[in-house]
């Protein structure tokens, strides 16, 4: 009986060592789910922290307002009055994702929709949080910014045409109502 008796202490000391290991194990499981499962809750709370309506894209909330709107102004005042202002695109992913947008609107037109490009008093052209458009990510179409009759002072980026997607500078006041840029806003979330 003695014998058994060690055999049984001994049996439940391993039965108890393997779910010590066990128990770790599960522990560092849980601990991983658990943290996968806080970066889930915060990417979700990043994703519904945009207003309805807006649509988000790497910590910024976007907004097409899909009017055709002949100046470029008041593009900005649309934006500026939803708490957000026209777009900055700074590569081609963002770029790519803003013109998957825009065809995803019922107002597609070839030229597209305003961005946040304006062309200052030394002439060259400035984000609108006046960062100098030369020197960082562009999507010019060929020949373009080309300040036409010297009388391009806006951004816009093409839309239903074969150069969708690419940018030009364009008068900031236009005549043809039909066929104006849509308003493209954006705000950081
Ligand atoms: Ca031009």
């Amino acid at each position: 009986m003695k014998t058994l008796g060690t055999l049984l202490i001994l049996l439940s000391l391993t039965v108890a060592s393997e779910a010590g290991v066990c128990c770790e194990e599960l522990g560092r499981k849980v601990d991983l789910l658990t943290e996968k499962v806080d970066a889930l809750i915060k990417k979700v709370d990043t994703l519904t922290g945009c207003p309805s309506g807006w649509i988000f894209y790497d910590e910024s909330c976007y907004y097409i307002d899909d009017t055709p709107t002949a100046e470029w102004s008041e593009a900005r005042s649309c934006c500026q009055g939803l708490g957000g202002d026209l777009a900055i695109i700074r590569s081609a992913e963002e770029n790519q994702f803003i013109f998957d947008l825009m065809k995803k609107q019922d107002t597609f037109t070839a030229l597209g929709a305003w961005i946040g490009i304006q062309r200052k008093d030394d002439s060259k052209l400035y984000w609108i949080d006046d960062t100098p458009v030369e020197g960082h990510y562009s999507a010019w179409y060929s020949g373009q910014p080309d300040n036409s009759y010297g009388n391009e002072g806006c951004g816009h980026i093409l839309g239903e045409s074969s150069n969708g997607g690419k940018w030009n500078d364009l008068e900031c006041l236009l005549n043809d109502e039909g066929d104006n840029p849509v308003i493209l806003c954006q705000k950081p979330i």
